[in-house]
């Protein structure tokens, strides 16, 4: 048996005893004992053990209540540094070792700043630091002779460069990020708490990636595709990844089903084809035969589909989440966020043409609108409603499929967010960043959405294989600003150097540390469950066309030509009638109307209804939203960003040209001068122009709008260019605003545009190029687009 003598009789132990790393005396070094640095670390370490005789937090660990409200670890203040210490060598200092580790701080987290990389000033290196004398050759035996295989410089180069490549994500794959801030309003603490709602003011950073979902990562932007809408809040307690769409609902209802899904819609297996497109088999033979894809179908045939802008989309954070206050009180929760330049679209034609013409569309705008200083800006909304009311609905809030139309939950702005700043390097930021949808923060909680249950899983588990390891947290881009302490070690490309022996908890011999965190850290909503295990889905989940029909009847009559004819362009892509007759069938249970149009566009007959899940429909609460339709959604930045081509071609009436570019640059307007060619041109007056876009490089579709100046000369010239033709041939169909001068008549005809037309919305002819036509122009310029002008056929 162990004899039990209390520290201060303890025998004496020879100093060195105390440095051995596999055994050691069986007491504390002795008050006072000499000895060095070892011997004062053990007693150290002794004293700091000794605080903690036992687990002190053992018994609490047990029962409901103590669940709700677990302690905070224990924790024994560590008599010196040493005690918790790797190495007394720590002191010891070099270049490369630097300082030992601070008190609590792990440096792989934090600001991006410690790992940003400049060269300025500086020779180049190899990945060793050795200084490359040439980079220009290979070593040779002779200047005609053999490589060498001792050229480690070249060696390194090639190696590296054959690695540079990591997966694409699974889905998502094409984005653009941005950095940003998101500024609170006013305290949410009724509501939740968490920290980043806690202060009118507050500033928490963001990092954004936009994406669209089918296309590879070289894919155009402007796909017809849902966009992805990832934002990750480096909070003061923790990163919380709002991980949304621009779309308020999603096709499927159980996690279950989105590998069906991403397969169905991604390039058919056996020839690899289309990219980026749902128009083809697979996708429609999937939806058609998953009926409660209806609602969402109606969103991604409509011009959502294809943004504008990444600015001019709203983003969603689809599932019903939770907000949960100091107090543990749980409510409902939607997310939105609404773009302060407006919800706007291409049209179809346009989006086909623009893919060809620059497909980078809208990484470009996203980029170009940064640089220039005019950040986008969205508000933060959100819709709280209790589990009482929710029960109320006709349709259940963890249905993914559904949305709560704002009559029945309004609108509450909480912040904004304001994106000012471009990543410094795409891949290390825009590439790599981890968006993740169980990251959440104290304050906000999962609802039981089955899809939201398998995206908690997805996320940390993609990012494994893609980049290549558990440690991807430690990434500076992924890596909190809250700082990280935790017992998880070792992995594939660890950043942090842990100090310290003791990589688990509860210790003594760490001091405690890294303590439980208790009630503030994360504690889940306790939302009580007792219920059989089973496959299945609740009865209200049966209801697949209420809200299908709702968000058809929202929208105004040109958006639902452009449903029409978007339906009928990608069923006309599916090579198996069966495919689209069940489509069609699918389309009756939401809209007669739009079934009968897309029939008709198909040269097929109507087919008969497709058998409905729910043999009685219950009565939706709403039935018209006007909220739903584009039209609602103008935005309050009037022309800010937009680009309008002023055409320019020798003999062009300078004076007109420069009258315009400055009342439109005035008003925040991008101005593009586009002539035949780039460079000079030679005006019917005043100084030389300098043209910095070519009809040639960029075509119409890349405009919001057009203004042909006068000048005779200018105007036969253009009119003579096919390109010119087209030019406003593309911007008269695609409803946008044209002001021309009535020198320019001829080429108007060759574009089709019509003595009558020249009365429609948005469209300007005049004598000269006065101050009132520029008005006019700029008001017509900031409705976006003049759809009462557009043609069915289009
Ligand atoms: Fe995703 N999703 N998803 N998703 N998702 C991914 O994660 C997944 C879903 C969304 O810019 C992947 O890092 C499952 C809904 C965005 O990096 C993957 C399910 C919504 C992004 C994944 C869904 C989204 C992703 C691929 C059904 C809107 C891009 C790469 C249960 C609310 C984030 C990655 C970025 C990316 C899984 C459904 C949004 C495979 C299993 C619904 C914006 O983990």
């Amino acid at each position: 048996m162990a004899k039990s003598t209390p520290p201060e009789q303890a025998a004496q132990a020879a100093a060195t005893g105390f440095n051995s790393t596999d055994s050691g005396p069986a007491h504390d070094p002795a008050d006072g004992m000499k000895g060095g640095e070892g011997v004062a670390k053990a007693a150290a370490v002794g004293k700091m053990a000794s605080a903690m005789p036992h687990n002190p937090n053992k018994q609490a660990e047990h029962g409901h209540d103590n669940a709700l409200a677990p302690p905070e670890g224990a924790t024994a203040e560590p008599p010196s540094r040493d005690a918790t210490g790797s190495t007394l060598a720590e002191k010891n200092h070099t270049d490369k070792y630097g300082k030992p580790a601070a008190p609590g701080v792990n440096a792989a987290g934090g600001s991006l700043e410690r790992v940003r990389a400049d060269p300025e000033g500086q020779p180049l290196t190899t990945n060793q630091g050795v200084k490359v004398a040439d980079n220009q050759n290979s070593l040779k035996a002779g200047l005609r002779g053999p490589a060498l295989l001792k050229d480690f410089i070249l060696r390194e180069k090639i190696t590296h460069f054959d690695h540079e490549r990591i997966p694409e994500r699974v889905v998502h794959a094409r984005g653009s990020g941005a950095h940003g801030y998101f500024e609170c309003y006013e305290p949410l603490t009724e509501l939740t708490r968490a920290s980043l709602f806690a202060e009118a003011g507050k500033i928490t950073p963001v990092f954004v990636r936009f994406s669209t979902v089918a296309g590879e990562r070289g894919s155009k932007d402007t796909a017809r595709d849902v966009r992805g809408f990832a934002v990750k809040f480096y909070t003061d307690e923790g990163n919380w990844d709002l991980v949304g769409n621009n779309m308020p609902v999603f096709f499927i209802q159980d996690a279950m089903k989105f590998p069906d899904l991403v397969h169905a819609v991604k390039p058919e297996p056996h020839h690899a084809m289309p990219q980026a497109a749902s128009a083809h088999d697979t996708y429609w033979d999937f939806v058609s035969l998953m009926p409660e894809s209806t609602h969402m179908l109606m969103w991604q045939m409509s011009d959502r589909a294809i943004p504008r802008s990444y600015r001019m989309m709203q983003g969603f954070g689809v599932h019903t989440f939770r907000f949960v206050n100091e107090q543990g009180k749980s409510t409902f929760v939607k997310f939105h966020w609404n773009p302060k330049l407006g919800t706007h679209s291409l049209v179809w034609d346009e989006a086909v043409k623009i893919s060809g013409a620059d497909p980078d569309y809208n990484r470009r705008d996203l980029w170009e609108a940064i640089e220039s200083g005019a950040y986008p800006e969205w508000e933060l909304c959100v819709q709280t409603f209790t589990e009482e009311q929710a029960e109320a609905f006709s349709f259940d809030v963890l249905d993914a499929t559904k949305i709560v139309p704002e009559e029945l939950a309004p609108l509450q702005p909480i912040g904004r967010m304001v994106l000012d700043r471009n990543p410094d390097n795409f891949f290390a930021e825009t590439e790599q960043v981890a968006f993740c949808a169980a990251h959440v923060v104290p304050g906000i909680d999962f609802t039981n959405d089955p899809l939201l249950a398998g995206r908690i899983h997805s996320y940390v588990d993609t990012q494994i294989s893609r980049l290549g390891g558990p440690n991807f947290h430690e990434l500076p881009i992924n890596a909190p600003l809250a700082p990280v302490q935790n017992n998880q070690r070792d992995g594939m490309h660890r950043q942090a150097i842990h100090r310290g022996r003791s990589s688990y908890e509860p210790n003594s011999l760490g001091g405690g540390c890294p303590f439980q965190a208790g009630a503030q850290g994360f504690v889940s909503f306790p939302e009580p469950v007792e219920q059989d295990e089973v496959r299945g889905k609740p009865e209200k989940f049966a209801e697949h066309y209420n809200q299908a029909a709702l968000f058809y009847n929202s929208q105004t009559e040109a958006e639902q030509r452009h449903i029409a004819a978007a339906f009928r362009f990608e069923l006309s892509k599916v090579t198996v009638p069966a495919v689209r007759r069940r489509v069609v069938s699918m389309l009756r249970n939401a809209s007669e109307e739009l079934a009968a149009e897309v029939a008709e566009g198909l040269g097929m007959e109507l087919p008969e209804a497709m058998p409905r899940a729910l043999a009685d429909t219950p009565k939706p609460e709403v039935e018209v939203s006007p909220a739903l339709s584009l039209t609602a959604r103008q935005g309050e930045a009037g022309i800010q960003t937009r680009q309008v081509a002023v055409l320019v071609a020798d003999g062009v009436d300078g004076d007109a040209v420069w009258d315009a570019t400055y009342a439109l640059q005035e008003q925040g307007a991008v101005v593009r001068l586009v002539g035949p060619h780039i460079g000079t041109i030679t005006p019917g007056n005043g100084q030389a122009i300098d043209a910095d876009a070519s009809l040639e490089n960029h075509p119409g579709v890349l405009f919001d709008g057009v203004i042909v100046p006068g000048g005779a000369e200018a105007a036969k010239r253009l009119a003579a260019d096919p390109k010119a033709r087209e030019f406003l041939t593309d911007q008269f169909l695609h409803s946008k605003t044209i002001w021309a001068s009535r020198d320019a008549e001829a080429l108007l005809r060759q574009a089709g545009i019509t003595p009558q037309d020249e009365e429609l919305p948005g469209i300007f002819v005049t004598e000269k190029s006065e101050a009132k036509a520029l008005q006019n122009f700029i008001s017509a310029l900031g409705h976006h687009r003049h759809f009462e002008r557009e043609r069915p056929a289009a």
